[in-house]
């Protein structure tokens, strides 16, 4: 493979078509050439600085023994070669390629106008239907640590026009959110939009959200702004306790949030705790989506650049330990990369994200179809609170 890197930011990578007998070679009379059929002859004989750069009087024979990928060299550099740089370094045999030449996950074209029709997309999202929903609930679970909070501050961020940092996150022991915060988003006309992201306490092996807390908070039994007891459950007999909670307390997409630098080292009870709070989302039919975050710290490449992603093989590898880990199909698994050191917006970095929660939205709305769809066979009327409890008790009977 070699590489070439354009001034800013982008890197191109350049993959063997078969094995070429000269990937790389040069003479005392010309400069570097990659390729037998020359894919780029940088120079020949000496070249003088023209002041700021340095014209190179080479050429290029893309797609001879490397795959271009269809690059054109005007897409690279303009057509020209004036260069600032020119730097040759060796890949040794051993090293992994890590960027792939075509992407494993096919997406839009990723650019201003993507950009604008996803945020559109999210802005114009109504839960359809007669169940009385002004916005759905979308419950963020997962080890302490992993972004929850911060997914839900880069979604904030990417709707405010600004970085937002409205939830409380950072890197504690116990955990930094307590408390069950369904959070809302905001446009910059501060209309929120129609869903809420709600955060809760972080899972720990010994510790944290247990099964049964889980089952009240998918259920809607819990208060909004609960403080999570990390040694004693909620109860019935907690004032606050949510008795006869409407469709609207309920949950109604799950995501398991995970970061995809550490998810081959979860420890098996927290997987074991996942698990089982997967049985109970199953067995309420409520659609569940992986959250990848910390995509720029499991692989150096997508750090550099972000809209690498899906070409790269490291990420490919912790989604594929997702899905396996949670018995998810690999389209549930959707990496983002949250605002963390950042200043200002990044359009990559706000595409991936809001590319993640429109699938959400989108499996949110199926589930509500069915929900609807099932509560009208069942006869249960749609003003009915408890409609997800009346369902189930109808399926009983069956
Ligand atoms: N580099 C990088 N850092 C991230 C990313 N997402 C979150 N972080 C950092 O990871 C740390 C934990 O993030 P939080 O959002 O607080 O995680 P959480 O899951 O809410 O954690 P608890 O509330 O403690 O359970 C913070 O320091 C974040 O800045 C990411 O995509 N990339
Ligand atoms: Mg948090």
């Amino acid at each position: 493979m070699f590489q070439l890197k354009y001034s800013g930011s982008d890197t191109f990578n350049m993959f063997p078509i078969k094995n070429p007998s000269n990937g790389l070679f040069g003479k005392s009379t010309y400069g570097p050439t990659f390729g037998g059929g020359h894919d780029l002859h940088t120079f020949n004989g000496t070249i003088i600085s023209a002041g700021a750069y340095f014209a190179l009087n080479g050429y290029t024979n893309f797609g001879s023994s490397f795959n271009n990928s269809g690059l054109t060299f005007d897409k690279i550099n303009n057509g020209n070669f004036n260069v600032t740089e020119l730097e040759v370094y060796r890949v040794t045999d051993g090293q992994r390629i890590k960027i792939l030449p075509q992407p494993w996950r096919k997406t839009h074209e990723w650019n201003e106008k993507y950009l604008e029709t996803l945020t559109e997309d999210i802005v114009s999202f109504k839960p359809s239907g007669k169940l009385g929903l002004s916005d759905v609930r979308i419950l963020m679970l997962g080890p302490i640590g992993a972004g929850k909070s911060s997914f839900y501050n880069t979604i904030n961020s990417v709707f405010k026009g600004r970085i937002s940092r409205s939830a409380p996150c950072g890197l504690s022991t116990n955990g930094i959110t307590i408390a069950y915060t369904p959070y809302e988003v905001y446009v910059r006309s501060a209309a929120s939009l129609n869903f809420r992201l709600c955060d809760t306490r972080g899972l720990e092996v010994t510790q944290g959200l247990e099964s049964l807390e889980c089952n009240y908070l998918l259920d809607g039994n819990i208060p909004d702004f609960y403080q999570f007891n990390p040694v004693a459950p909620i109860s019935p007999t907690n004032p606050g306790f949510v008795h006869q909670p409407m469709v609207t307390d309920q949950i109604h997409c799950v995501l398991f949030v995970i970061d995809a630098a550490t998810v081959g080292d979860i420890p098996q009870k927290l997987v074991d705790k996942m698990n089982s709070f997967q049985t109970l989302v199953n067995l309420k039919g409520i659609p569940q989506v992986v959250i990848l975050t910390k995509v720029d710290q499991a692989c150096q490449e997508v750090a550099g650049n972000i809209t690498n992603v899906f070409k790269s093989k490291d990420i490919e590898a912790a989604v594929e330990k997702a899905s396996n880990l949670l018995g998810l199909p690999r389209n549930h698994v959707l990496p983002v990369k949250n605002y963390e050191t950042e200043i200002e917006l990044d359009d990559n970095i706000s595409i991936l994200a809001l590319m993640a929660l429109r699938q959400v939205l989108h499996f949110a709305e199926d589930y509500i179809q069915v929900l609807q769809n099932k509560l009208k066979a069942c006869g249960v009327s749609s003003e009915k609170l408890d409609q997800r409890e009346s369902l189930e008790k109808g399926s009983d009977q069956e």
